[in-house]
């Protein structure tokens, strides 16, 4: 399957290191179009911007213009959610309007997701309390 992860930039790069885990553990058996979310030396001020883009473009339109595409492509989306992130919020509604199947994580002990998520039955919510209840849950996931 394609999977588009989705993950805190701008919202903030605390749980960088998490994203990689997760991507790793995901490309074992399926292809992630989206591996930079788990670049650990990208920053929320976002220093680098991706080698594709020339110079003198809108770095900005073309992250959102490629990304979208990307997700039109997917054939799940799974999203880590424990850092708030505007971006992240916005692939999930983007994805549901898509008919994407979206599978959402997030650290119950560390944030309240917004019920914007927890409250709208398309989405399947995983709360977890530690990372290895994560891969369990991939794995049926991924079956
Ligand atoms: C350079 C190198 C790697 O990434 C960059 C430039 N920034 C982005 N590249 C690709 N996708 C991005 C970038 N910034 C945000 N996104 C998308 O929005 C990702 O798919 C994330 O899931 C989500 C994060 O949104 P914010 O609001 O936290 O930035």
């Amino acid at each position: 399957m394609k999977i588009y992860f989705a993950g805190s930039i701008r919202g903030g790069r605390e749980d960088a290191a998490l994203y990689a885990r997760l991507i790793a553990y995901i490309q074992r058996t399926d292809t992630v179009l989206t591996e930079h979310i788990g670049n650990l030396s990208l920053s929320a001020k976002e220093g680098s911007v991706p080698r594709s883009l020339k110079d003198g473009a809108n770095v900005d339109q073309a992250i959102y213009e490629e990304d979208s595409a990307w997700l039109r492509e997917a054939d799940m989306v799974i999203a880590e959610c424990t850092t708030p992130s505007l971006g992240v919020g916005y692939e999930m509604a983007y994805a549901e309007r898509f008919g994407k199947p979206v599978h959402i994580f997030y650290d119950s002990s560390r944030t309240r997701l917004s019920a914007m998520l927890t409250g709208n039955e398309y989405f399947h919510i995983h709360p977890y309390s530690s990372e290895e209840e994560i891969y369990p849950e991939l794995d049926k996931i991924l079956k």
